[in-house]
């Protein structure tokens, strides 16, 4: 079942007893933090966590972790909330090509109830901002979808973006945005400033459960992030257009902020910790001016903890990394068969492939490092053969202590891109890259001394059958 907004879905989550109310008074740092980075470390099913009771805060409704479990996960996409994780992912594969859906256009966005502009703007007034990480320089939006559009060409509704972007509040009316170089919006800023213009975007925050999601996907330049959230909801994304920019913005959101990128202005963002399990340093970041601002009555602030995985944050960008490099790679290299990117936000991934030809393994590597998510993060490829399970990570070293030659089969690129936040990289945003083929050489590639592979026994399916019902009948 499709949730419209934020405020349906936590509804949703309390129902399944996925939402914990937090009702004695807490303090905005660090308590609020550290709860949400509790919420990584208390084991499975970690529910989405409500504050309303912050010392300091008279007027606050908080939300966090609300994607932090794979439970949460699960519901968010309307599936049972027991359902396994490969499940989530084969089904997130299997919705991900009913895309596009034509979203729904409303007028009556809830938003509209209360507005704020020019002097009037001020986001203290609005959010109840707290820093995550102890050595933070300030306060985020971490899990806010951005609109923006191609200045060249402002119609192009498949060209509109949506995209999740760290963003400080650096004053009332004042933000500072980092757009990586490999994302959409990094475009759009680009043509903008070759122009000398400012680039209008819309912030819009708490959303429906599928819209962070969607705006945190490896999609491709000119697909829509509204029509494949369709396809993800099964359902038509509900959208209404927002009243300063005249984007396409959701119709559900708690708060929807516009503005504008000053062309060719930066200012100092961070520090920030992040989901790398380190911070980033203080960096020189586009600034936002903030014209307009639309809330609802007792609006919800939903943000996100991250830091040393795992966090909500990996949850959240799980499933919508593996499948979008599983369908990129299968569009010429149907052999593939699954891609485990969980892992950092995919700065390593797994993939496991048949093989045409001796080499062939490698070639998938490469081609992944060349999609639009490989192009700014993934930096380890290791590939398994097609009947190693790459969600099984026992397979996977089992796959790798024992397939691999390292002097053949682990390959090194130097000097590909990477995002500027991957902290291995020398210098930041410039790295050497590896492939690791665990796969067993096909000809013409024959090396190695591999005998015949010792497969699980026929009879050992049925077995394993008998041996359950024995246990849970004893
Ligand atoms: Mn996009």
């Amino acid at each position: 079942m499709a949730h419209d907004d934020l405020r349906s879905f936590l509804s949703a989550l309390e129902e399944q007893g996925q939402l914990l109310r937090v009702s004695e008074e807490v303090s905005p740092e660090p308590d609020l933090a550290a709860a949400a980075n509790a919420a990584g470390r208390i084991g499975e099913g970690a529910p989405a966590l409500w504050f309303d009771n912050v010392t300091g805060f008279t007027d606050a409704r908080i939300a966090m972790n609300v994607h932090g479990s794979w439970r949460n996960h699960a519901l968010a996409l309307g599936l049972p909330k027991e359902t396994a994780t490969r499940e989530q992912v084969e089904e997130f594969a299997r919705r991900w090509d009913d895309f596009p859906v034509t979203p729904e256009r409303r007028e009556d966005a809830p938003w509209r109830e209360n507005t704020a502009e020019g002097e009037d703007v001020d986001l203290f007034d609005v959010l109840p901002l707290f820093r995550l990480n102890d050595g933070d320089g300030g306060f985020y939006l971490d899990k806010a979808a951005v609109v923006s559009r191609d200045p060249d060409e402002p119609e192009n509704f498949d060209e509109q973006n949506l995209g999740i972007y760290r963003i400080q509040v650096i004053g009332k009316d004042r933000l500072a945005l980092q757009p990586v170089p490999m994302h959409d919006i990094a475009q759009h800023l680009r043509k903008a400033e070759e122009l000398d213009e400012d680039l209008p975007i819309a912030v819009t925050l708490g959303n429906d459960p599928v819209v962070p999601i969607v705006a945190g996907m490896p999609m491709g330049y000119d697909q829509s992030e509204y029509e494949m959230a369709g396809a993800l909801r099964q359902a038509p994304m509900p959208i209404a257009t927002a009243p300063l920019t005249g984007f396409d913005v959701p119709w559900g959101s708690e708060v929807v902020i516009e503005g504008y990128i000053e062309s060719r202005k930066r200012q100092i963002e961070g520090p920030f910790g992040e989901f790398t399990g380190h911070y980033s340093g203080g960096r020189r970041m586009p600034v936002v001016r903030i014209e307009k601002i639309s809330y609802r009555t007792e609006p919800i602030f939903e943000s996100l903890y991250l830091g040393m995985p795992w966090t909500e944050c990996d949850y959240l960008v799980g499933p919508n990394t593996c499948v979008p490099l599983l369908k990129q790679l299968r569009a010429e290299f149907p052999e593939v068969k699954a891609v485990n990117a969980m892992y950092t936000h995919g700065l390593l991934v797994i993939i496991s492939t048949a093989k045409r030809y001796g080499g062939f393994a490698k070639a998938v590597g490469m081609r992944a490092m060349t999609t639009p998510h490989g192009l700014g993060y993934v930096g380890q490829v290791i590939l398994v053969d097609e009947d190693v399970d790459p969600f099984d990570l026992p397979q996977v070293m089992w796959a790798q202590s024992s397939k691999v030659n390292p002097s053949e089969d682990v390959v090194v690129i130097p000097n590909l891109s990477v995002l500027e936040l991957a902290p291995a990289a020398q210098p930041a945003g410039v790295t050497s890259k590896m492939i690791v083929d665990a796969t067993t050489p096909v000809k013409p590639d024959v090396r190695g001394n591999f005998g015949t592979p010792t497969k699980d026994l026929p009879e050992t399916a049925e077995w394993t059958e008998r041996l359950r019902s024995m246990l849970a009948n004893r």
